[in-house]
């Protein structure tokens, strides 16, 4: 690991143990300190930039894996908690430390119930820190929320 990966892992630490759900590391609270959120969304539950939505990552393969493509679900709802329906739902992200982006333009594929989405084509190719930015467009209100992972 670089010294720069070393130091996001210590950042990271006490942001997952405040946010990861407790299925996931049903553990006691000093544990859970030592955990780190490898290949699972760090907070799966985001506002968007700008306020306009609260955009939920519901479900995806547990772990997430390495050069597999494979889909996530999402939920997306307005900031007073409506379902946003019929959104246009986009994908982009990358490796910031490694300036590059994703391999693949995962794209929505099935809405599943109202405000959910299942976006396919994500693809990982590589170990370390990404960021996974969905943007939601409905009726021309654009915004974005960033979800963060750490694989290996
Ligand atoms: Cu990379």
């Amino acid at each position: 690991m670089t010294l720069n990966g070393a130091i996001r892992d210590a950042a990271l630490a006490p942001l997952c143990l405040a946010l990861l759900s407790p299925p996931i590391f049903a553990q006691t609270s000093a544990a859970k300190a030592e955990v780190p959120a490898f290949n699972a969304v760090i907070a799966t539950a985001q506002a968007t930039e700008r306020g306009h939505f609260r955009v939920k990552v519901t479900k995806t393969p547990v772990p997430i894996p390495l050069n597999e493509v494979h889909t996530w679900t999402i939920q997306a709802e307005t900031a007073a908690g409506r379902p946003v329906m019929g959104a246009v739902v986009s994908v982009d992200g990358g490796m910031p430390q490694h300036s590059h982006g994703l391999p693949t333009q995962p794209r929505t594929v099935l809405v599943t119930a109202a405000g959910t989405y299942l976006i396919d084509g994500f693809k990982f190719h590589m170990p370390g820190y990404w960021e996974v930015h969905i943007g939601i467009d409905s009726d021309g209100v654009k915004d974005k929320a960033t979800f963060r992972l750490q694989l290996r």
